[in-house]
């Protein structure tokens, strides 16, 4: 089918930023809208989003999809292949800042849509064709700290991870419940506390050990049982606190080198039940990743976000040098959904566990779900359960599995 037509403009996220979406008009009709999400906790290496002077609006990027990208692309066969050929032409930098990949990846989203609606088809199925669509697992957010919540803990985040459940439905049941039990025992603890940017309870805890406690103990209230049926995924996101080759928390008024904090980490994880860490060490200190991998059990997974930014020369050199076992997936932190689509199947390939994920500034959007479900990622983590720009995505996966053929993953 031809694209008719193809306009970016600039629309809000969900911490009231701007950012870019693009509606495609196809020649029979069909109108298809993508819009792009944004991060707080960014790493070094991601692809470069367009920000105009004033540091915020995408009006720039917006132009570039009007002027350079949309004079290309109408009138051609709307064909993700191709598309993604042309934003490559277009420009050719590896992190795609000449355009910004804020206006690359909207572009990429919206022919990714506007082509499954052609063929009549959803985005997952654009993907996966035939038979059972694998669901994944939910990586749901409780507690948020880091940039996402003012810093009130030095760790970004603590999530469940609902190991036990056997549908997604039962999953997402099981875990609303913790997170409505962690907001009525915070409520507790002290006075109003803040709803931080992705729908997680920021609490102020000075302490790793006690907010590990406190998501426990709301699991086991709610008579879930702690490891058989829901663990604890921490992201400690420690780029953010990695200064001058230090690991440096004030909240907890402590100071690491990289190996103290290795060790910091490999106890942290031995005392609670947690089979899931996320950027445990900084994004460049890839020999304390190493070094972090040989001293946990296999068992744990050890995700990389900052450290593999969805790169794939990151990532093959994270597989070499056995730095982690899984990957976070973040189509904006490469800028295009094919090569974001490879990075997934090298690391499967590796036999290294696939996390796709949201990001802190988000919108109403669902294309998060169907692409997780379509590319057969075994985990999402798209933060609470609270929030429409999270439920929009939670609501896709209820809703594919309640209308389609599908398994539900079973990574742990
Ligand atoms: C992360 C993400 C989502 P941000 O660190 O994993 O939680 O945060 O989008 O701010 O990078
Ligand atoms: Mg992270």
């Amino acid at each position: 089918m031809i694209i008719d037509n193809l306009i970016g403009y600039q629309v809000l996220d969900s911490r009231g930023r701007p950012t870019v979406a693009v509606t495609i008009t196809l020649v029979d009709g069909q109108v298809h809208t993508a819009r792009v999400p944004s991060g707080a906790s960014t790493g070094a290496h991601e692809a470069k989003e367009l920000r105009d002077q004033d540091g915020l609006g995408v009006l720039q990027a917006c132009k570039n999809i009007n002027e350079v990208i949309a004079p290309k692309l109408i009138g051609a066969e709307c064909d993700l292949t191709h598309a993604d050929e042309i934003l490559k032409k277009l420009d050719p930098s590896s992190d795609h800042h000449v355009l910004g990949a804020n206006a690359t990846l909207a572009v990429s989203l919206a022919v990714t849509k506007a082509s499954a609606g052609a063929k009549g088809i959803s985005m997952a199925r654009l993907f996966q064709p035939k038979g059972p669509l694998l669901i994944p697992m939910p990586m749901v957010n409780i507690l948020s700290g880091g940039a996402h919540a003012n810093r009130t803990m030095d760790i970004q985040d603590i999530l469940v991870l609902p190991n036990g459940a056997s549908s997604f439905n039962e999953a997402i049941t099981w875990v609303r419940a913790i997170r409505e039990n962690a907001a009525k025992r915070g409520a507790k603890i002290g006075p109003a506390h803040l709803i931080a940017d992705e729908g997680g309870l920021g609490l102020a805890f000075t302490s790793i050990d006690a907010a590990c406690e406190f998501v426990t103990n709301s699991i086991e209230e709610v008579g879930l049982q702690v490891g058989s049926q829901v663990s604890l995924a921490l992201d400690i996101a420690s780029t953010q606190f990695f200064e001058n080759g230090k690991y440096s928390l004030p909240t907890i008024g402590r100071e690491f080198t990289s190996s103290q904090f290795v060790s910091f980490m490999a106890k942290l994880v031995n005392e609670h039940p947690i089979i899931s860490i996320e950027d445990p060490l900084a994004e460049d200190d890839w020999a304390a990743w190493a070094e972090f991998t040989s001293q946990v059990p296999d068992s744990l997974q050890i995700l990389g976000d900052d450290l593999f930014t969805t790169n794939h020369t990151r990532l093959d050199r994270g597989i070499a040098e056995s730095s982690a076992n899984a990957i976070l997936i973040k189509a904006n932190q490469n800028g295009l959904v094919t090569d974001t689509h490879h990075v997934l199947q090298t690391a499967q390939a590796a036999g290294f566990r696939t996390v796709v994920s949201a990001r802190s500034g988000e919108t109403e959007d669902s294309w998060l779900a169907d692409l997780a479900t379509g590319w057969r990622a075994e985990q999402i983590k798209v933060g609470s359960t609270h929030g429409a720009d999270r439920t929009a995505k939670w609501n896709r996966l209820l809703e594919l599995e309640a209308i389609e053929q599908t398994e539900f993953a079973k990574p742990f």
